[in-house]
């Protein structure tokens, strides 16, 4: 054995023992492994076997840099107007085959498809990421840490990020907020800091381990950018209450219930129908305050009767008056409190009271 066949017979020992180390990825071989393949070459001379000869060839793998984004789940995040620390989550995953970091950011969007075959309406504000830090799949508040980057993402390793976010008060049922999460791949440098920005090796392929960004396009970036980018959306559940207030003469002094008129000693009826729009989310503790004019007096026979049903027409309610909740009345104040509206229902508040 010649000294240069030695020195390779000892390389191939080492590549073998990368190899063994570093397993291929789904995106194959580990960046930097060498591959070396050694050709032996036997003869003979008249008919008698001489000594042969070997020749190797070592390579480096070059490394692919690939990532993808998804939303966890398929369906939109759906939060009540005024909610604080709302959660879209998402997978990143190193397809590449080298660890590497990952910058994170989240953007906004004015108009234009969400990610559930609905249209943006509306911005979040207070956005903020945070990792799964304790890799549960929910977002732990307290637990989990607000971060801008991934951390030493393993080849075929993933890591859950959230996008919280807080809602504003008033928004309108079905109003829709579409975030997008980008993530863009960085040198893995050293743990626990972010590693530089990457770059593909220009020109020909080195000896060396070269760089090729192998990603695909995402929902707003390029195809090979060493980025990728999903969206995920907010989608209000809102209560959306309307109140009607009706009034009708039950009886008068001098026609008694027979097309009694409002005149001085009439007993009226006001009928306050609270509805809420068909598709809205369910208006819970809902109260009502109705101050007594001085010149009518409350009717305590009658007293205060709520959680009936009405029919509305030409922007008139009319109250059925066989209720099953009361009300009250304190300082000249009529109070009914409706447990629940639901979505396309309508609850009534009732009371009587005698034009002085
Ligand atoms: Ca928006
Ligand atoms: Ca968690
Ligand atoms: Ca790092
Ligand atoms: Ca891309």
């Amino acid at each position: 054995m010649t000294y240069r066949s030695k020195l390779l017979g000892a390389a191939g020992v080492f590549a073998l023992a990368v190899l063994g180390a570093n397993p291929a990825h789904a995106a194959g071989t580990t960046a930097g492994s060498t591959i070396v393949n050694t050709v032996s070459v036997a003869f003979q001379v008249g008919g008698i076997n001489q000594t042969g000869t070997t020749a190797s060839d070592t390579l480096t793998v070059d490394r692919s840099i690939s990532l993808t984004v998804a939303e966890v789940g398929t369906t939109t995040t759906t939060v009540t107007p005024g909610s604080v620390n709302q959660v879209t989550a998402f997978t990143v995953t190193n397809t590449s085959n080298a660890p590497l970091d990952f910058l994170l950011a989240a953007a906004q969007q004015t108009g234009g498809a969400g990610a559930h075959s609905n249209t943006d309406t509306f911005n979040v504000s207070n956005v903020r990421i945070f990792r799964d830090t304790n890799g549960n799949g929910n977002f732990d508040l307290g637990t989990d840490v607000q971060s801008t980057f991934l951390d030493e993402i393993a080849a075929d390793g993933s890591a859950t990020v959230f996008v919280v976010s807080d809602v504003a008060l008033g928004l309108a049922n079905n109003s829709v907020a579409a975030v997008t999460l980008t993530a863009t791949g960085r040198e893995a440098g050293v743990a626990g800091t972010q590693g530089a920005a990457l770059t593909q090796t220009a020109g020909a392929n080195t000896s060396g381990m070269d760089t090729v960004f192998a990603d695909a396009a995402g929902a707003t970036d390029a195809a090979r950018d060493a980025a990728f980018s999903a969206k995920d959306d907010y989608t209000v559940s809102a209560a959306t209450l309307t109140a009607i207030k009706s009034s009708r003469v039950v009886s008068d002094p001098l026609n008694g219930t027979t097309n009694p008129k409002m005149i001085p000693g009439a007993t009226i009826q006001y009928c306050i129908a609270i509805s809420n729009a068909s598709g809205s989310a369910a208006a819970t503790s809902i109260t009502v305050n109705d101050p007594i004019p001085a010149n009518l007096i409350y009717d305590t026979t009658f007293g205060v009767r709520t959680n009936g049903t009405a029919t509305i027409a030409s922007g008139v309610a009319t109250c059925a008056t066989d209720t099953t909740g009361t009300g009250t009345m304190a300082s000249n104040t009529v109070t009914g409190t409706l447990a629940s509206v639901a979505g396309g229902e309508t609850r009534t508040v009732v009371f009587q009271a005698t034009i002085q």
